[in-house]
């Protein structure tokens, strides 16, 4: 039974280098826990079993580092990955951190700021497809204002659209076999980020040159961030294809983002997001984009990386059990139970089923009067998730 929740390589359970690697700093406070290597933090990934590492080009090589000092940490950390055997599914440029980036990269209102930001995310491409990367994330953290009276939004717009278009060309160029995955966050650090949501993201992608090609990686925190339901968005991104990675972690309601560890608060939501990306077949990385509180030290972080991937085990448990519940699934077929009575206004439309349909008769009363039994099938939930069940 507990070998259910132990973390496999086909679960492919990803850890940012920035998320193990927190060194626990916050607006308020200076870092809690020394800071450990690249090669470190792969190693502390095997050990807890986790499938893959993903990272920022700065995660891993520091913003100054010089040609020399570049590959060896390359060569290093190529062979903490073959020793390990870790793979590298994504990776990501940093655009957020260095004062250079303090009004956005792409959508900076400085020229040289925005090819400053092309030249440096080509050369974190490079370094991503050269450890394995077959997607590459773009958060824009810094891509908004915090006064409109500052940056034009459409131009804002412009800007995002034709760094992508860059982006794509030059992926294409070069014979990558590579995605892109749109992140988005409704604020911080901005005061207000562009293309805030998910649902943003997914209907600024068909204005791409190659839409193909770009799809999301949608974020938990940061949908709740927004006050929205965060299936639903990955439900949508899924629907259209676009869903190339995801940011697993969690969040108390409408706050800062807490990157917390995976199912540790929401945790209806997070089952039932488990279960819809169990039950649609979702092949690609489980990543978590999460940190371990401020009051760990490694042993903690540790604890916090197998939190991660256990908590999303045992709700993967829980939904197969859900879909096995017999009075679950008894109850689910009546509440959708279909009699066939409105088959002759099924498909598509034509002028006769539409003048049937305005001429028959309901009986509004009845269907309004139904019980949809939605209390009992929540509770049944409920004792499933809390064991009794
Ligand atoms: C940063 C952010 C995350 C993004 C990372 C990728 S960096 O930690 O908070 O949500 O996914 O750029
Ligand atoms: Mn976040
Ligand atoms: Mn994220």
């Amino acid at each position: 039974m507990s070998d259910l929740y132990e973390p496999k390589p086909e679960h492919k359970f990803t850890f940012g280098l920035w998320t193990v690697g927190s060194i626990g700093k916050d607006q308020f406070g200076v870092p809690v826990r020394e800071p450990l290597s690249p090669v470190d933090l792969v190693y502390l990934l095997a050990d807890v079993g986790a499938y893959g590492v993903n990272f920022h080009d700065n995660d891993l090589v520091p913003f100054d580092a010089t040609p020399a000092e570049r590959d060896k940490i390359v060569s290093d950390f190529k062979k903490a990955l073959a020793s390990t055997g870790l793979k590298v599914p994504m990776a990501t440029a940093n655009l957020f951190n260095h004062p250079i980036f303090k009004d956005g990269a792409f959508t900076s209102n400085d020229p040289q700021v925005r090819k400053f930001a092309l030249q440096k995310t080509m050369q974190a491409i490079d370094l991503g497809v050269d450890l394995g990367a077959e997607v590459f994330v773009f958060w824009g953290g810094r891509e908004g204002v915090e006064s409109d009276a500052t940056k034009d939004p459409l131009l804002g717009l412009k800007r995002f659209r034709e760094a992508l278009n860059f982006l794509c060309e030059y992926v294409i160029d070069q014979h990558y076999n590579l995605k892109f995955a749109l992140e988005s966050k409704p604020n911080e650090p901005r005061g207000d980020i562009y293309l805030p949501t998910t649902g943003a993201m997914l209907g600024f992608i068909p204005t791409l040159d190659h839409p193909d090609m770009v799809g999301v990686n949608p974020e938990f925190a940061h949908e709740m961030m927004a006050g929205l339901n965060f299936l639903h968005a990955v439900a949508q991104a899924w629907e259209m294809g676009k869903l190339f990675h995801i940011d697993l972690n969690d969040q108390n309601s409408i706050r800062f983002d807490q990157d917390w560890r995976f199912g540790s608060f929401s945790i209806k939501q997070s089952f039932f997001l488990v279960k819809f990306l169990e039950d649609v077949g979702y092949t690609g990385s489980r990543h978590f984009d999460a940190h371990a509180f401020r009051t760990e030290n490694y042993e903690g972080v540790k604890d916090f990386a197998r939190g991660c991937m256990r908590t999303y085990l045992i709700f993967k448990e829980k939904a197969a059990r859900f879909n096995q519940d017999p009075e679950i699934q008894a109850l689910l077929k009546e509440i959708n139970a279909d009699d066939g009575a409105m088959n002759n206004f099924d498909g598509i439309y034509t002028a006769e089923k539409a003048n049937m349909l305005k001429s028959y008769r309901f009986d509004v009363k009845a269907l309004s009067e139904r019980g949809m039994m939605y209390e009992r099938l929540d509770q049944l939930t409920i004792d499933l998730l809390l064991g009794v069940r």
